[in-house]
């Protein structure tokens, strides 16, 4: 006998995937959390029955989340990551060495304990001493901050439970007040093909209050539709006008200097969403 997972991405289409191990299935206090590992894709966290990170493909939407407004800003100092419990994002902000400090602020310290079990080569670098790991409302630490960070990072989930305030207007209004005059920040938001209203939406909101945004996107396999967008608010620098020579050195396995101008190249059906 075997045992098949199925994300329903949307009411009447899903993923579904072989199941070999349970490793958690528990009720934290704000999510359901499940690691298991899976046939195709090695251990994979899913919260509220929806998949987060899974070892095979993490290191698209990680890299693409931090690599691309690190290498936009000249010089990126102070560093915060929202959500974001696994890990994944932290050990790619880690490899630009200008970064002194890097906060990770997850509200669920679940994440970040079973992630550190189940996950090692992702979460490993939250026990980096440039990191300050807090377990926190990411919304609140937003809001009692100013003026604090360069480079702002928001790996939420999707804008159900949990995540639900992290992609509203007053959200990135109060991100605009905890960066510095030249900052920038990113956010995950979703896929064109299931939430167009929402990538509407988010990138409208984000416009009215930064005068460089911008989208970009992803292919990540085990995301509904695998077309991922993020979105960019910029106070000064464009992603677009990254100088060649501040493409320094890194180990990637998805983001190179020619993609990180290419993921801005967008689909008709996307760019008319903005
Ligand atoms: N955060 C965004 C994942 C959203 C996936 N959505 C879904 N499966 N319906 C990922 C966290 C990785 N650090």
């Amino acid at each position: 006998m075997s045992i098949w997972f199925t994300e329903k991405q949307t009411k009447n289409f899903g993923i579904t995937m072989k199941i070999n191990k349970t490793y958690v299935s528990e009720q934290t206090e704000f999510q359901k959390l499940d690691m298991v590992e899976t046939e195709e894709f090695g251990n994979m966290l899913i919260l509220d029955g929806m998949v987060m990170t899974t070892q095979k493909d993490e290191f698209v939407y990680h890299e693409m989340v931090a690599h691309v407004p690190l290498f936009t800003h000249p010089n990126p100092k102070n560093v915060l990551v929202v959500g974001g419990g696994d890990g994944g994002v932290i050990r790619e902000v880690l490899k630009h060495p200008s970064v002194e400090k890097a906060v990770l602020v997850e509200i669920d310290g679940k994440v970040i304990e079973y992630s550190k079990k189940y996950l090692p080569e992702i979460a490993g670098e939250l026990e980096n001493p440039r990191v300050d790991v807090k377990v926190d409302d990411g919304f609140m630490h937003i809001a009692t901050s100013q003026n604090e960070y360069d480079v702002i990072m928001v790996d939420s989930t999707e804008p159900v439970g949990p995540a639900a305030k992290l992609f509203e207007k007053g959200f990135y209004e109060g991100i605009s007040k905890a960066l510095k005059e030249d900052g920038i920040f990113v956010a995950q938001t979703d896929n064109p093909w299931f939430t167009p209203e929402l990538i509407s939406q988010v990138f409208s909101d984000v416009s009215e209050i930064f005068p460089i945004t911008r989208l970009y996107t992803a292919n990540i396999p085990t995301y509904p539709s695998g077309l991922w967008t993020f979105t960019i608010g910029s106070k000064k620098h464009d992603p677009l006008e990254v100088p060649a020579e501040r493409f320094h050195d890194i180990e990637t396995k998805y983001w190179t200097p020619q993609l990180h101008t290419a993921a801005f190249a967008l689909p008709k059906f996307v760019s008319d969403l903005l």
